[in-house]
């Protein structure tokens, strides 16, 4: 059996990613709700990464979208955070917003305006240069609506050919990410649809490009995990970009929908030594919070994750492995179902009063009465991503 006690130095080492975006006013395309409170400014969502982060220790990240965090100095954007005791991590790069790129970006037929998707990254390069950011990631809305209507196998060339000019730019300390995403804004096809696609662009262009999975972004039924097994043993695996999601790409809060996935997502992480700082694995989130202080929504996912760590990390690998070898299934699954049923909450509670953290983050936050301070301070506040 594994204790608490076990795995409390592991617990110490997680940093989980936050998305500046899931701070702004997000919606669907029926209707975007304004949220009192909601930051007017990269700063603002800066500063409210560091709320998360001040209650919970866990997110002394925050990644950035470009232009929605468009600012005329990066490193004083750097510096900023760095008051806050944030770093700037993970640049976004986005192309889906501009009519120019209506049928494609780096898969576009039109050698100009590859070259202007292309000169984009390169702008996410100089920024990521000053703002100390590692990586570069990449999630692209092109793909076709009906079939007959691209060259499906000249766009996947295409494509290679703009990320080989954007790889060619990535600093020896920086690597290229490659998220992949089945369906949505284009139905019939995407260019970098699955995992394997994500894999075979990036295996081409060298060791410092990898995959990003958004668990948002299979179909119903997937085995995510299966996934991560596969990436993991290739050293592919560069990032996860978390949410949840009952039916499409909900990004609704991690470990919401569907807390034993999330479980046996970071099982398989652990297990293929992608846990912890020096494993090369990021943990980011990618969420909105549609109808919920975004704060306080921010803390319970990053909770989520914590809670499930710890209780992927106690899983009994020994007997696990002894139970599988010997063809004990009902044994094999016990032990695996065992770690998923503790309940970690009391430990970590007493976990987080040992660092000088609050025992019940959610609870501090609503009792600091930050969120009535911000709310009566900002007035405004933006939109973070999908427009109405
Ligand atoms: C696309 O659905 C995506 O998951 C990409 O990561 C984008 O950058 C992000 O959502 C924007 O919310
Ligand atoms: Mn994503
Ligand atoms: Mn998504």
């Amino acid at each position: 059996m594994v204790q608490f006690s076990d795995i409390s130095a592991a617990l110490e080492t997680q940093v989980i990613e936050l998305p500046s975006w899931a701070f702004g006013n997000s919606g669907t395309r029926f209707k975007v709700f304004g949220t009192p409170g909601t930051p007017r400014t990269p700063q603002e969502k800066i500063a409210d990464a560091a709320k998360v982060n001040e209650f919970t220790g866990l997110s002394p990240k925050v990644a950035l979208h470009i232009p929605w965090d468009k600012v005329d100095d990066y490193s004083e954007l750097r510096d900023y955070a760095a008051d806050l005791g944030m770093q700037l991590g993970t640049v976004n790069s986005n192309t889906f917003q501009d009519d120019d790129y209506k049928f494609g970006s780096l898969t576009h037929v039109d050698p100009k305006i590859r070259q202007k998707a292309i000169d984009h990254h390169f702008e996410c390069i100089e920024i990521m240069d000053a703002t100390g950011s590692t990586d570069l990631k990449i999630w692209l809305a092109d793909g076709t609506n009906y079939p007959g209507q691209g060259d499906i196998r000249g766009r996947q060339d295409r494509l290679a050919d703009s990320l080989a000019k954007i790889y060619a730019r990535v600093g020896d300390e920086q690597r290229l990410v490659l998220e992949y995403k089945f369906f949505e804004p284009a139905f019939y096809h995407t260019d970098v649809p699955d995992w394997g696609t994500s894999y075979a662009q990036v295996s081409a262009l060298g060791e410092r490009a990898l995959v990003c999975l958004d668990t948002g972004h299979h179909a119903p039924g997937t085995n995510i995990e299966f996934i991560v097994a596969q990436l993991l043993r290739l050293g592919k695996l560069g990032s996860f970009d978390f949410n949840s999601r009952f039916y499409a790409d909900d990004d609704l809060i991690v470990g919401a929908a569907d807390p034993f996935q999330l479980f046996r997502i970071i099982y398989e992480v652990i297990r293929g030594g992608g846990y912890g700082p020096d494993s090369g694995v990021a943990f980011m989130l990618d969420q909105c919070h549609n109808v919920e202080d975004k704060i306080p929504g921010q803390i319970r996912s990053v909770l989520n994750v914590q809670e499930m760590t710890a209780r992927a990390l106690l899983v009994d690998g020994d007997a696990l492995t002894a139970a599988q070898n010997a063809g004990d299934v009902l044994g094999a699954n016990g032990i695996l179902m065992d770690a998923f049923y503790t309940d970690v909450r009391g430990d970590l509670a007493e976990w987080r009063s040992g660092r000088g953290l609050p025992a019940d983050p959610m609870v501090a936050y609503a009792a600091s009465g930050n969120q009535e301070k911000i709310a009566a301070e900002r007035v405004g506040g933006a939109q973070a991503s999908w427009g109405a």
